[in-house]
Formats: C-alpha cells, sequence, structure tokens
C-alpha cells in the first residue's frame, strides 16, 4: 500500500504498530499451539483484525481505559498489557493479569487501562461509558474506547449507551469490530440497513466506515475522534471493516458458511502485509530490519509461554477469593 497523501505517521509509531501487530499475531499463533496441546482450553483468535485496536491505541495515553470482548486479545496487546501475565492468564497460572481465574474472555489489567474482556456480548458497552462519565466528572481529561462485534449491534444497550454518551457529551469512542460475522450469522443477514457508521445519525454523533484492515486508515480516523473525545466534544461511532482469518472459536468446525474466495480477497488485504510496504514506502524501515523486529516479537511470545509455564497454579486456600461464584 502507498499512502503518500497520509505522511502524518511519525516513524517511531508506525514502527510501533507494526511491532504491535506482528506481536499479536505470533501470540495468537502460540495460543493456537497452546490450546492444540491441551494446555489451553480455546479461546477467540484475533488474527486478521490486529489493526483495529493498534491504529486506535496508538493515540491513548496511560490513563485511558479500553473495554473488550471475548475476542480480546489484539485489545490488550495494543494498550500495552504485559505478553507473559497475559500468557499465564490463558494456561490458568496464579501469575496471569487476573491470578488465573479469568482467562482469555477476562483479561483485565487496570493499571494498564485495560478494564476487561468480556464474554457476554454487549455488556461491556455501558462500562466504557461509566468510564467516559468517570473522566467527565474528575475532569481527568482521559478517554475510554469500547471495541465490540458485529454481533453486539443487535443489543439494545448499545443504543441507550451511544444515547447517554451523547446527551452528556462523555469522552467515549464506540469501536465496532465489522468483521462480517457474529459465530455463523452474516451481518447483510441480521442488520437492517447493512451499516453500523450511518445509526450514529439518530444519535447526534459522526459514525465512520473505516478500512479496518488498514492500520494507517484506522489511526487517522481514530485520531479525530479521540482528540474530539478528549476535547469535550462527545463520542464518535467508528465501524471498522474487518476480518477473522480462523474460526469463531478454536474449536471451530470447517467454515462452511463463508467461501474460500472470501477468505482470499480479505487475506488479500492483510493490515500486517500493507504496514510491510507502508514502512519502505515510506523509508521507515527495510526488509532486513523488519524481519529483526518479526524476530523480536517471536522471543516475546516464546518467553511468554517460559514464563507462563514456569510459573505455579494459584493454591487452593486462593479458590474463593476474587471470584463471584463460590463453590460448597
Ligand atoms: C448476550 C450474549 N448472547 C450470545 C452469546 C453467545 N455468543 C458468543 S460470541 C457470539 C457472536 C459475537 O459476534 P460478534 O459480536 O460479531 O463478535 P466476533 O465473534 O465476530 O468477534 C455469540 C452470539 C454471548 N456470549 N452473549
Ligand atoms: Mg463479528
Amino acid at each position: 500500500m502507498t499512502n503518500s497523501k497520509k505522511t502524518g505517521i511519525d516513524k517511531s509509531t508506525a514502527l510501533w504498530m507494526y511491532q504491535t501487530m506482528i506481536t499479536t499475531r505470533k501470540f495468537e499463533a502460540e495460543c493456537r499451539r497452546q490450546a492444540d496441546q491441551g494446555k489451553l482450553r480455546g479461546m477467540h483468535s484475533s488474527i486478521g483484525q490486529e489493526a483495529v485496536p493498534t491504529g486506535i491505541c496508538a493515540h491513548l495515553k496511560d490513563g485511558d481505559q479500553i473495554l473488550g470482548t471475548h475476542r480480546s486479545h489484539h485489545h490488550c496487546i495494543a494498550k500495552g498489557v504485559n505478553l507473559n501475565e497475559m500468557m499465564a492468564e490463558l494456561l490458568g497460572k496464579a501469575t496471569g493479569t487476573n491470578k488465573g481465574k479469568g482467562g482469555t474472555m477476562h483479561i483485565a489489567d487496570i493499571n494498564k487501562g485495560m478494564l476487561g474482556a468480556n464474554g457476554v456480548v454487549g455488556s461491556n458497552i455501558p462500562v466504557a461509558v461509566g468510564a467516559a462519565l468517570t473522566a467527565k466528572l474528575k475532569k481527568s481529561q482521559n478517554v475510554s474506547v469500547v471495541f465490540f462485534g458485529d454481533g453486539a449491534v443487535g443489543q439494545g444497550v448499545l443504543y441507550e449507551s451511544m444515547n447517554l454518551a451523547s446527551i452528556w457529551k462523555l469522552p467515549v469512542v464506540f469501536v465496532c469490530e465489522n468483521n462480517r460475522y457474529a459465530e455463523a450469522t452474516p451481518f447483510e443477514y441480521s442488520m437492517a440497513g447493512q451499516s453500523v457508521a450511518k445509526r450514529a445519525t439518530g444519535f447526534d454523533m459522526p459514525g465512520i466506515n473505516v478500512d479496518g484492515q488498514s492500520v494507517v486508515e484506522m489511526y487517522h480516523a481514530s485520531k479525530i475522534a479521540i482528540q474530539k473525545a478528549r476535547s469535550g466534544e462527545g463520542p464518535t461511532l467508528i465501524e471498522a471493516m474487518t476480518y477473522r482469518y480462523q474460526g469463531h472459536f478454536g474449536a471451530d468446525p470447517p467454515l462452511t458458511y463463508r467461501t474460500e474466495e472470501e477468505e482470499a480477497l480479505y487475506k488479500s488485504k492483510d493490515c500486517i502485509r500493507r504496514m510491510k510496504s507502508y514502512l519502505i514506502d515510506m523509508g521507515y524501515s527495510d526488509e532486513e530490519k523488519i524481519l529483526e523486529m518479526d524476530e523480536k516479537a517471536q522471543i516475546a511470545v516464546s518467553e511468554s509461554v517460559k514464563f507462563a509455564d514456569e510459573s505455579p497454579f494459584p493454591n487452593l486456600e486462593e479458590l474463593h477469593t476474587e471470584v463471584y461464584v463460590k463453590y460448597e
């Protein structure tokens, strides 16, 4: 991809974005290997969708907060959650982000501003509005960003949240990762009007449709949204068009609900390959340095597995601490 019109990304940010995406992809590939070995009980892979949170988190500060979904490893990595602690969490170890009791769908690291993944579709949307209200009342200048899938667009809570955020001009950005499917249901089948972005109009907020497979496009679109939120001008809805390369869940049967041609089309627009070209076109990197970045990512991922493998499982005495449900 050439993007000479949009040169507003400085070198260190562009390199950070590539490093973040390649680290995510390698982390997810490793998760699959761990699942195949029976060490991880399934997971929702974000491979193919790395550009969405990366382009957005490039604008976020430490105090800003994000919320995710059941498919949230890419959100966590983009917000700077420690890879070792993530892998330990996935393997149920005491050194994990949630002391091994949350697992893949509940990774949270409040110190890093990752308020949590969540397995209940749409449930984190009002939490982000609450975080934004807190930021507004405290005058902290922080913003919150909530990621949700196209499947969450059928949840009424999205519209209650957008309404409140708009009338109170809260510093929140709603990001729909439209990867075309909710499990096996195509969005064309379930979504009236075929557009998430258009739904913003009724709530008097901007709604933008972005190529979510381009981290450069994500960066530019979200820059405006984050600035707007931070300066007290209220929320934005971003619809990021993207694609998950793997099945809905680790244990999926063969994907009969989509065609090989469709998969090939989206893979031809791969965010990592396009960012490689961008780095080279902009003179920010070359093939050799890119290989070094790939290697650095692999080392970090391998170290995370070593850290997790060497970590203990939680003590039995901790079975009933920091959990909501107690088994007697
Ligand atoms: C309230 C609720 N309903 C149903 C489910 C079961 N479920 C889990 S993931 C999923 C599909 C979500 O699709 P989408 O929001 O598009 O996210 P994606 O998996 O594509 O990232 C469903 C229906 C759930 N977890 N929560
Ligand atoms: Mg989806």
